[in-house]
């Protein structure tokens, strides 16, 4: 049995009295047991955030992070920072990342360890352009940056991975894979940890869908047999609307 999450990604939205806001009105509909409820926001609200949800349900999650413990890398926010602040999540990867921040498979890849080795939880973003599924490369986009990101781990630490599919042409276009597509990707993904790890832990990694997921269209991205929640952008930055996602899920 694979306990379904639900993740909110804010992206660059929200001030930290907005977050607090939020987590006002979310507190009230977004608690739902059996549903991991995750919202990650930027990290300046992140301790707000973390402050916020204690003694709650909802876990907290950064967007980002760099590898390396410590050292002059300037802007970046390091794994073990995250961990003193109590954060328990980092999104990693996101094809945003990638595409407009120069993030490389390589990176994505040290990103991973380095969250596990600090005891966070990463939600690792892999998923294909418009032009990658047009060419008929999604499945080697896919097994590519899926394996890259997770080829040095051991099948305890891959147990711990959370996995977002995240078609790049849905993200933030109105337009979601259907329900049956997403399922295609995502099975094929369990099949790659199949053949990496074994199917023990291939059945037990939960892989989301991401991209345009909305109230309209979670349930029947939910009722697919490998679909075991979402990463919620856009319908997330709304308490109302995430708090119906997790609902959904519950
Ligand atoms: C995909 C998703 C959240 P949205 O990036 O990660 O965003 O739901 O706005 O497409």
């Amino acid at each position: 049995m694979r306990i379904p999450v639900i993740a909110g990604n804010w992206k660059m939205h929200k001030t930290i009295s907005e977050s607090l806001d939020y987590l006002e009105a979310f507190r009230t509909v977004g608690e739902k047991n059996g549903v991991e409820t995750v919202l990650c926001g930027p990290f300046l609200t992140l301790p707000a955030l973390v402050e916020g949800t204690e003694n709650s349900s909802i876990g907290i999650g950064a967007q980002n992070m760099h590898w390396e413990e410590q050292g002059a890398f300037t802007g970046e926010v390091s794994p073990s920072m995250l961990r003193d602040l109590g954060v328990p999540y980092v999104i990693v990867g996101h094809s945003e990342r990638r595409t407009l921040f120069g993030e490389t498979d390589e990176s994505v890849r040290n990103k991973v360890r380095a969250a596990l080795a600090h005891d966070l939880v990463p939600i690792l973003c892999v998923g294909e352009t418009i032009e990658e599924r047009e060419d008929g490369r999604t499945q080697e986009i896919v097994r590519k940056q899926t394996v890259e990101a997770v080829q040095e781990l051991s099948s305890k630490e891959m147990a711990r991975v959370i996995v977002a599919y995240e078609p790049v042409w849905a993200i933030g276009t109105g337009r979601s894979a259907t329900a049956e597509d997403a399922q295609d990707v995502v099975a094929f993904i369990r099949r790659i940890l199949a053949d990496q790890f074994d199917q023990q832990v291939a059945n037990q990694v939960r892989i989301l869908y991401g991209g345009s997921v909305k109230p309209a269209n979670i349930d029947e991205l939910l009722q697919m047999d490998d679909i075991d929640g979402a990463l919620v952008g856009g319908a997330s930055l709304d308490p109302e609307s995430f708090g119906q996602l997790v609902d959904a899920a519950a």
